[in-house]
C-alpha cells in the first residue's frame, strides 16, 4: 500500500490525549501523511469537536473516549476498536499532565497521580497495542518524552521522573518487542507553545529564560513535532528502536 517511505496510507494511529495540544497536533500531521487517526481524549464533548474539525479536513477520525489512567476503559476501548476491524498500527502515547510544586510541599497523592498518567498509562496502554501488533508482526509505538527525560528541572520532580522512565520504558518495549517486528521510539518535545506552558510563556522571566537557553532563541511551535513523529511512524525508521528524538531547538546539547 505504501509507494514511499513515509507514506502512512493503509495504517491506523491512536494518539492519545488528542484532542488538543501537541497530541492533536502530531495527529493532524499523521492524517496528512495519510494515516487514519483514533482520536482520544477523557473529555467526549472536546473529543468530538477534535474528531469533526479532522474530518472537515477529510481525514478519517475514529473517537476512542477514556481516561488513560482507568484500566478497564482502556480493555473495552480496543475491545469496541477490535469489533470494528480497526487495527492500531501506531501507538502516540502523549496523554500527560503538568503538575509545578516544590517536592518539599508536594502531596504524594500529587507524585502517584502524574506517574500513573505520565507513565503508567503508556506501559498499560502500549500493552494493550502490543498484544495485537504482535501477532500481526509489525508496530510502532512512540513514547512522548520530555526535555525531562534527560535533565532536571525544579519544582517538576514527578513530571521529571515520569518522563525519565518513559525514556527507559521505550528501551524495555524494545527489548521485549522489535524482534515482533515493533519499533519503539520517543520524542523528546523542547519547550513548546501549548495551554499546559501557558504560565511559562507568560512569565516573562521564564520566558526570557528559555529563549536564552536555547540555541534556536525561540520556543517550539507544536506543529514541529510532526516530522519526527511521522518518521517513527513510518517504514523510514523500521531499523530505529529505543531511542528518544529531541525536538528542542537544541536546547540539550549546548550547556
Ligand atoms: C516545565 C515545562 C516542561 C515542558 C517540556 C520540556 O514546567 O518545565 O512544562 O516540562 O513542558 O516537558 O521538554
Amino acid at each position: 500500500m505504501s509507494t514511499t517511505l513515509f507514506d502512512l496510507r493503509g495504517r491506523t494511529a491512536l494518539v492519545t490525549g488528542s484532542s488538543r495540544g501537541l497530541g492533536n497536533a502530531m495527529a493532524r500531521g499523521l492524517a496528512e501523511a495519510g494515516a487514519a487517526i483514533v482520536l482520544n481524549g477523557a473529555d467526549p464533548g472536546r473529543l468530538s469537536a477534535a474528531a469533526a474539525a479532522f474530518r472537515d479536513a477529510g481525514h478519517t477520525a475514529h473517537e476512542a473516549c477514556f481516561d488513560v489512567t482507568d484500566e478497564a476503559a482502556i480493555a473495552a476501548a480496543f475491545e469496541r476498536l477490535d469489533a470494528a476491524g480497526i487495527a492500531v498500527d501506531i501507538l502516540v502515547n502523549n496523554a500527560g499532565i503538568q503538575l509545578r510544586r516544590p517536592m518539599v510541599e508536594l502531596a504524594t497523592d500529587d507524585w502517584r497521580r502524574v506517574l500513573e498518567i505520565n507513565l503508567t498509562s503508556a506501559f498499560v496502554i502500549g500493552r494493550e497495542a502490543a498484544r495485537r501488533m504482535i501477532p500481526r508482526g509489525r508496530g510502532k509505538v512512540i513514547n512522548i518524552g520530555s526535555l525531562t527525560s534527560d535533565a532536571a528541572r525544579a519544582t517538576v520532580a514527578p513530571y521529571t521522573v515520569a518522563k525519565g522512565g518513559i525514556k527507559m520504558l521505550t528501551r524495555a518495549m524494545t527489548a521485549e518487542w522489535a524482534e515482533h517486528g515493533i519499533q519503539a521510539n520517543a520524542i523528546g518535545p523542547g519547550y513548546m507553545l501549548t495551554d499546559m506552558n501557558q504560565a511559562l510563556v507568560d512569565n516573562p522571566a521564564f520566558d526570557a529564560w528559555v529563549k536564552g537557553r536555547t540555541p534556536s532563541r525561540r520556543w517550539g511551535r507544536p506543529e514541529e513535532l510532526v516530522g519526527a513523529a511521522v518518521f517513527l511512524a513510518s517504514a523510514a525508521s523500521d531499523y530505529v528502536n529505543g531511542q528518544i528524538i529531541y525536538v528542542d531547538g537544541g536546547m540539550l546539547a549546548v550547556l
